[in-house]
């Protein structure tokens, strides 16, 4: 049908235009294209005619102005209207207080509208229950059309994305914050089934895998605390990768900080990593639990025997996963080998042996769990033994044999899982890389999405609570900064007059707790340097040299500070601080794991500490990946460094990219559907400064783009193709006006658009696109 065969074909065409607008896009270019090269019958004319244009030299750009002048002859242009609906964005809305804004929201809960925007950014309302509005069809709704023609939905923010990589060749982040509970990591699921979608859905394969891949690293990487049933113990930022036309071809996934000190202990009420209880379920089904050397009753330390019944599922799933993303069998049953190992590792316990001469020996008297350790992990026992119970150690040429107490024991076993699990992790994490890592030869484009640990504040607060707020202040702070600072700055600099905005800046206590050599991470940095050092004389040095309003000691609490976050004040026990920023893992396990048989294990352990190594591992004992770190300083550096450091690189990587805001509220702490409890709710407006938030978006100029930039982009609005305009503030505003966009203004080099005004430029530009192209068609005789 050639009507319909011109239609995709004009769609195809306008969309190589839009993203290739300044690159101006070659014939060749144009036919080298497989749905081109596939075309048939009809279109064979069309390839012909396309080849005789490259004979001629002819670009596209020449193409389209001849058709442009016909085709604005034939037609007036419709102008676009907005159609606002004041209800689905608050920026839209008369009185702008606190109060009517909660109303506003309460009254959208309560009628399921769980998406509210405020301008350009989402809001996201946990719903506590399965809506039906995440269907295919769903998908198909908010597929490259108007914002305003539906209701605001998570979707339309991964299409915005989607959209603007495509139309302006530029890569994409979509950052997702709110306090634990909110709904962040199920908003990135969703985001990733969007794009998905986007990404043109006919290599089924590879969507499949990309599905799978937050499944299968949360299954790791989440469990269930005291706040959230999935809980996410670690940072994840996931990069879609998408051909320059917007196929998806692959995906990159980066870890951040994964809480491995769950492996060993979790607080009352909470769980380890939801992987064990689902080995322990699928491996009872399928009577391997011996082949592991699980016991077939419930272990001491982990209550795993209920979840026999509750995980096969979840078990079926993970095991799906892996066979679907590549793993091959020997893989996954060497992780499941690792995994029994840390199972029974946490059995083995220690006793004193009391000699004369000695007191500070222990043995392991019950050797079962070890030997079960070491079989799984391919090592021998009693060298394993010796390894937990003694250390060697190296004074000035001469090799010692120091024993172990129990305690230190006990710590060097709780080290060993810690390491093993933390290395699984970021091994699996390097793997699903590899098997979802697009052709080397293509050029590729990233929506990255960002869905790390939400704000915490727990009765017992400890060093993990604290990692994950401060980054969770930095996260807010890049927030503030792209919405507020960098906002009121421009504004400045341009001379544009808008009147700023009060916003709360959370640098001061960023900068109290990142700060060198002064800052509360440099000091417990140092104080953990100090095998002396006790958590008294870490309070003491943070009393000392700590004076900020931020923080302060109470009173009549034992080794407790209290920090006061952007987002409320947590009251930190220091008790176990320096050991889990020591983090250390003593050199003797490692010589013993390295003479494993396991391939995998060898692959985990084996690595000198090279470049790469540290990227995949960390350092010894090190919490995850992190580049760009000088080697020199290795030895040194603890999780408080690597905080640090991959916090930077974090926020250095979606600096990169064009950033898109999802702001995920908790309406209630009982999780219940239906439930908006308007406190809850008011506290999280403050302090993720919404409503600051309103007011900038609302008065703001969301887009500001230089006078050239503009000119370049969008001049076919008001010029023809083969005019080329100079890039000029006049010709800026000749395109505007053509364009009857009100409400505009000019800076010194760039013209301030409102968030809206782009949208209505791009949608002009396609559609001018798409009519051209179709008009080329027809007057070259092409289609009959
Ligand atoms: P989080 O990622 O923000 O917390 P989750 O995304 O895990 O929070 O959401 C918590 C729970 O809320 C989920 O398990 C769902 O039961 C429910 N939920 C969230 N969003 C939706 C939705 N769109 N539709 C239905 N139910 C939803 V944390 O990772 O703890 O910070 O560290
Ligand atoms: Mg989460």
């Amino acid at each position: 049908n050639p009507d319909q065969w011109c239609r995709s074909f004009s769609h195809f065409i306008g969309q190589c235009l839009i993203k290739d607008f300044e690159a101006r896009p070659s014939v060749t270019h144009l036919l080298e294209h497989p749905f081109i090269k596939q075309a048939h019958g009809k279109e064979v004319a069309v390839r012909q005619q396309l080849a005789t244009l490259i004979q001629e030299q002819q670009e596209i750009g020449i193409i389209m102005s001849l058709t442009l002048c016909r085709h604005e002859r034939i037609n007036t242009r419709k102008t676009l209207i907005i159609e606002s609906s004041p209800d689905d964005d608050l920026v839209n809305l008369e009185f702008l207080d606190e109060e009517t804004i909660i109303s506003h929201l309460h009254k959208r809960y309560d009628e399921l509208q769980v998406y509210t925007y405020v301008g350009d950014i989402l809001i996201a309302l946990n719903p506590f229950q399965n809506l039906s509005i995440y269907s295919p069809q769903f998908s198909k709704l908010y597929h490259g059309v108007k914002r305003a023609e539906n209701p605001p939905h998570i979707f339309a923010t991964a299409d915005a994305a989607y959209q603007s990589m495509v139309t302006f060749c530029k890569d994409q982040c979509i950052i997702i914050s709110g306090e634990s509970g909110a709904g962040k990591t199920e908003s990135a699921h969703l985001i990733v089934q969007h794009l998905t979608f986007l990404g043109k859905a006919n290599n089924r394969t590879l969507r499949e895998k990309i599905l799978q891949v937050n499944p299968l690293v949360e299954a790791f990487g989440n469990a269930c605390t005291a706040i959230n049933d999935n809980s996410s113990r670690f940072g994840k930022y996931l990069e879609m990768k998408f051909t320059p036309t917007g196929a998806v071809i692959g995906a990159k996934i980066s870890e951040y900080l994964l809480e491995k000190s769950r492996v060993i202990k979790q607080a009352i009420g909470e769980k380890n990593f939801h992987i064990f209880y689902y080995i322990y379920a699928g491996l009872y089904h399928q009577d391997k639990l011996k082949t592991y050397r699980l016991p077939d009753r419930t272990p001491p330390r982990f209550d795993l025997y209920t979840a026999t019944k509750l995980y096969k599922e979840q078990f079926d799933a993970i095991q799906e996963c892996f066979r679907n993303i590549g793993f091959t069998e020997e893989e996954v049953n060497s992780v499941y080998q690792i995994l029994s190992a840390i199972l029974n590792t946490g059995n083995i316990e220690f006793a004193a042996i009391t000699s004369q001469h000695q007191t500070d020996k222990s043995e392991v008297p019950n050797s079962e769990a070890l030997e079960n350790a070491a079989c799984l992990l391919s090592i021998g026992p009693e060298e394993l033994q010796e390894a937990l119970t003694s250390q060697c150690v190296v004074t000035r040429g001469e090799t010692i044999i120091r024993t172990n107490t129990v305690d230190k024991a006990a710590d060097v076993r709780d080290a060993m899982s810690k390491a093993l699990y933390g290395r699984l992790f970021s091994w699996i994490v390097n793997r699903i890389n590899s098997l979802l890592q697009p052709d080397t030869n293509t050029s590729c484009m990233n929506v990255g999405i960002l869905d790390i640990f939400g704000f915490e504040n727990f009765k017992k607060n400890s060093f993990e609570q604290l990692c994950i707020n401060i980054a969770n202040e930095q996260i807010q702070f890049y927030f503030n900064q792209h919405i507020f600072a960098l906002e009121q700055m421009e504004y400045q600099s341009e001379g544009v007059d808008a009147s700023l905005v009060e916003y709360e800046d959370n640098r001061p206590i960023l900068d109290m707790f990142l700060q060198k050599p002064m800052g509360l991470l440099s000091l417990l940095d140092e104080e953990s340097r100090f095998p002396q050092a006790t958590d008294q004389t870490l309070v003491d040095k943070f009393e000392d040299n700590l004076r900020c309003k931020y923080f302060w000691i109470p009173k009549r609490m034992e080794l407790c500070f209290g920090i006061q976050h952007y987002a409320g004040k947590v009251m930190y026990n220091v008790n176990g601080f320096l050991e889990k920023n020591r983090d250390t893992l003593p050199a003797d396990i490692v010589v013993v794991l390295r003479t494993s048989e396991n391939k995998l294990l060898q692959q985990l352990f084996s690595s000198p500490l090279t470049k790469t190594a540290l990227k995949c591992f960390g350092v010894f004992g090190g919490m995850n990946q992190f580049s760009g770190l000088n080697l020199d300083n290795f030895k040194r550096s603890t999780p408080c460094l690597v905080s640090q450091y991959s916090l930077m690189d974090l926020l250095s990587k979606m600096v990169v990219g064009q950033p898109h805001f999802v702001r995920c509220i908790k309406p209630n702490d009982d999780r219940q559907a239906l439930r908006f409890c308007r406190e809850r709710v008011m506290v999280q407006l403050r302090y993720t400064g919404i409503l600051e938030t309103v007011n900038i978006r609302r008065q703001g100029y969301s887009h500001r783009i230089l006078f050239e930039d503009f000119v370049n982009r969008y001049y076919y609005l008001a010029f023809r193709a083969h005019q080329m305009p100079e890039s000029s503030k006049e010709n800026a505003v000749a395109v505007l006006k053509r364009a009857k966009l009100e409400d505009w203004v000019l800076g010194k080099t760039k013209v301030f658009l409102r968030y809206y005004h782009v949208e209505q430029l791009n949608l002009l530009l396609r559609e001018v696109i798409a009519r051209v192209v179709v008009m080329q068609a027809y007057t070259k005789g092409w289609l009959g």
